[in-house]
């Protein structure tokens, strides 16, 4: 594997999802494919799960592995060409990506969404620009339209958990102070219509998501009525995607947020987020505490994505 940006570079998922159980059972088995080797992490934006749970999935490869916060202790990078550089940014991405690739075998990027021009954001022009000037295999740790190591983990978790061949798995939006991206739910989305589960989406009516991913997912506006029967809640909060509110908060609306009463209308579902989680905006004390809440489960699985991911890039190198 070159490139890990979405659930189209992964192949078949029942191949991906036995590879990555198979590594969950024997995590260092293959600690010669990594030796010598190093990844490069890249951070324009902050994270927990992604900074650990992927730096501990090389080390169990036995790669050497390099972080980079970009906005702590780097120069400013300027992303735009043609811009006259007589402002705080000391450097360009088109020097700084090569010159990052120099030291590296692999590369991870976070770059969130700007939520302000939605062409911009979904063009990728930040990892797309890794992909071309690095010279190096590039995956993404949550990029600005898709978070597929998140995905790639939630599936093995569902796949775990799950009693039927093929439950109902809700993705219902909740409510949340900030502006956040599209790219969970996006990923989300297109990883579970991939898997074929019965795949449902509930949010407001403004809070619709791009088609190319939400492909022929049911969406239902009414809550409750998406809620019944779930075999697996998956909360989520994003931000407008639709014209002309893209990036905008439309609503705060607390009487979405996932309580004890809402998790009753399903079929005794497991509840999912990919955390962080804002408790009581998102989902309630009592349901992220439950003995159903599998968020942190979910949360160990991300070792498992990321380490099948860097694998199969080792692999390939
Ligand atoms: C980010 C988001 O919603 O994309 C990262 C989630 C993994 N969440 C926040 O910024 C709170
Ligand atoms: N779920 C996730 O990607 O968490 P972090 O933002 O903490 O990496």
């Amino acid at each position: 594997m070159k490139r890990f940006l979405s659930v189209n570079d992964i192949g078949p998922l029942d191949k991906a999802v036995a590879e990555a159980l198979e590594i969950k059972r024997d995590r260092f088995a293959y600690q010669h494919l990594g030796r010598n080797r190093t990844l490069m992490m890249i951070f324009f934006n902050s994270s927990l799960r992604t900074r650990l749970s992927t730096q501990k999935a090389a080390m169990n490869l036995g790669m050497n592995v390099i972080v980079l916060d970009v906005n702590q202790g780097a120069w400013k990078l300027e992303t735009e060409r043609g811009v006259i550089m007589d402002g705080d940014k000391a450097e360009h991405l088109l020097e700084a990506i090569p010159v990052m690739g120099c030291y590296c075998d692999l590369i991870g990027v976070r770059s969130f969404a700007g939520l302000k021009d939605k062409a911009e954001d979904y063009e990728e022009r930040i990892i797309e620009q890794f992909i071309k000037y690095s010279g190096r295999p590039v995956f993404s740790m949550e990029a600005a339209t898709c978070h597929p190591l998140q995905a790639f983990a939630d599936l093995i978790t569902i796949e775990e958990y799950k009693t039927k061949e093929r439950p109902k798995v809700v993705m219902t939006w909740a409510p949340h102070p900030r502006a956040l991206p599209q790219a969970v739910p996006n990923s989300f989305a297109e990883w579970m219509n991939a898997a074929g589960y019965d795949f449902v989406i509930t949010h407001p009516h403004g809070y619709e998501l791009d088609p190319k991913f939400t492909g022929n997912a049911r969406i239902e506006y009414d809550q409750d009525k998406a809620l019944a029967g779930a075999d697996f809640v998956y909360a989520k909060n994003w931000s407008a995607y639709a014209d002309p509110n893209y990036g905008k908060i439309l609503s705060t609306d607390r009487s979405w947020t996932v309580d004890t009463a809402k998790m009753a209308l399903t079929d005794n579902a497991y509840f999912m987020h990919c955390l962080p989680v804002r408790r009581n905006m998102i989902v309630t004390d009592d349901v992220i505490e439950s003995p159903r809440s599998i968020v942190i489960p979910e949360a160990a699985n991300r070792e498992i994505s990321a380490q099948t991911v860097i694998k199969r890039m080792l692999e390939a190198l």
